[in-house]
C-alpha cells in the first residue's frame, strides 16, 4: 500500500519536472514571437526603447504615462491595419484605430502587425508640439 503511494508521487514528482525544464525551455520562444516596443511619456514627451524590428510579425507597443497629465498616443501607422488596443483590461479591436488617450499614470498595448517600412511619427494630440517616431526597417526574417 505505502509503496504504491509512494510509487504514485514518484510519477507526480517526475511530471512536475518535466514539464518545469519544458517551461523553461519554451518560455523565451513564447516571449520572442512577439516584438516589444516600449514608449514612456514623461515630462510631455516620448522617450521610445525599440530593438530591431521585424517586418511582418506581430508587435506590441506598450504605452505608459508617468506624467500627472492626460496624453494622447496617434499614428497614422495603424491606419487600415487590424489593431488591437488594450486599454484598463479593456481590449478594443479595429482596422480604423488612430491611437489611444492616456489619463495620468496609466498605460496601454497596441497589438497590430508591422507591415509598412520606414519612419513612422506619433504624436500626442492634446499637445502638438509632443512627437516622436518609430523606425521600422525591412529587416529579412533569418
Ligand atoms: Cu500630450
Amino acid at each position: 500500500m505505502t509503496g504504491e503511494r509512494a510509487k504514485r508521487w514518484g510519477w507526480i514528482l517526475t511530471l512536475a519536472i518535466t514539464c518545469g525544464f519544458w517551461w523553461e525551455a519554451a518560455a523565451p520562444v513564447f516571449s520572442q514571437s512577439e516584438q516589444v516596443v516600449e514608449v514612456t511619456i514623461k515630462d510631455f514627451k516620448f522617450v521610445t526603447k525599440q530593438g530591431s524590428l521585424r517586418l511582418g510579425f506581430p508587435a506590441v507597443i506598450k504605452v505608459k504615462n508617468e506624467d500627472a497629465e492626460r496624453h494622447d498616443f496617434g499614428s497614422t501607422m495603424f491606419e487600415g491595419i487590424p489593431t488591437q488596443i488594450e486599454k484598463d483590461g479593456v481590449a478594443v479591436y479595429g482596422r480604423g484605430l488612430s491611437g489611444v488617450f492616456l489619463d495620468p499614470k496609466r498605460d496601454a498595448s497596441i497589438r497590430f502587425n508591422m507591415s509598412r517600412p520606414g519612419r513612422h511619427e506619433f504624436r500626442c494630440s492634446i499637445h502638438p508640439n509632443m512627437k516622436g517616431e518609430l523606425l521600422l526597417l525591412s529587416v529579412e526574417a533569418v
